[in-house]
């Protein structure tokens, strides 16, 4: 069976000392917690103090994004051999706040996967239609396209590996969540176009689900059969909040 997956994006939020306190508050409220892998991202210059307030608990730590080189003459880029040096195992990839303001495509978003399966980081990658898309009607075709050329040339085993996050964009930071029927439905059509790449072993990919996810609405997802979890933004912001949504509770 898959292993729930339960992420939190701060985006641009908390510096360190607050991102301390929020990881110190947090192990103790989630320290029960079993059977599940936790996970903060937080901004680049609040890994070091997350990630030891985290050390020797169950809760892990990931980047945001990522540039592909290991090392290089690229101004402001963070490479994978660094985040891993502060302690992440995760990183989130091509997530639609990097697409829309960042440039970041299908093409970038392959070549980051690659690099962080390659560098032992377990890459969280993001898609997700629009409301224009998803009005029109065409919310499969693009998710379908986002994950066949995000993931190409990945093997079966790679393909099991990564965790995917279906990131509606127009529920995103707005209040509105995909009911639990139509992002299990999205989640379902990923596995089915997962399958047609890797088989069997698509069955091991964990698939979340992402936008406005919040205490009150994680049990429902949840008890969808292809929803694996979640990547959450502002409700992991606060330790209570998201030790609520990581013990699955209303
Ligand atoms: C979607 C999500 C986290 P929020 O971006 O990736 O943010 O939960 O605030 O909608």
């Amino acid at each position: 069976m898959r292993t729930p997956v339960l992420a939190g994006n701060w985006k641009m939020y908390l510096t360190p000392a607050e991102g301390r306190k929020m990881a110190e508050t947090l192990r103790s409220l989630v320290a029960e917690c079993a059977g599940r892998e936790i996970v903060l991202c937080p901004p680049y210059t609040a890994l070091s103090a997350v990630s030891e307030a985290l050390e020797g608990t169950n809760v892990f730590v990931g980047g945001q994004n990522m540039h592909p080189a290991r090392e290089g003459a690229f101004t402001g880029e963070i490479a994978p051999p660094m985040l891993i040096a502060l302690g992440c195992r995760y990183v989130i990839i091509g997530h639609s706040e990097r697409r829309q303001y960042f440039g970041e495509t299908d093409a970038t978003v392959a070549e980051k996967v690659r690099s962080a399966l390659a560098e032992g980081l377990i890459p969280i990658v993001c898609v997700g239609e629009t409301l224009e898309q998803r009005e029109k009607g065409v919310t499969d075709p693009v998710v379908e396209i986002q994950v066949r050329q995000g993931l190409a040339g990945l093997s079966p085993e790679e393909l099991a590996g990564v965790i995917i996050a279906y990131e509606p964009i127009w529920a995103i930071g707005t209040g509105r969540t995909a009911s639990p029927d139509d992002a299990q439905q999205v989640c379902a059509f990923i596995r089915s176009v997962l399958a047609g790449l890797a088989g069997d072993k698509a069955q091991e990919t964990r698939i979340l689900y992402g936008g406005s996810v919040k205490p009150e609405n994680i049990k429902e997802l949840m008890n969808r059969p292809d929803i694996d979890g979640a990547l959450v933004g502002g409700a992991s912001l606060k330790a209570e909040s998201f030790a609520r949504i990581a013990r699955f509770e209303e």
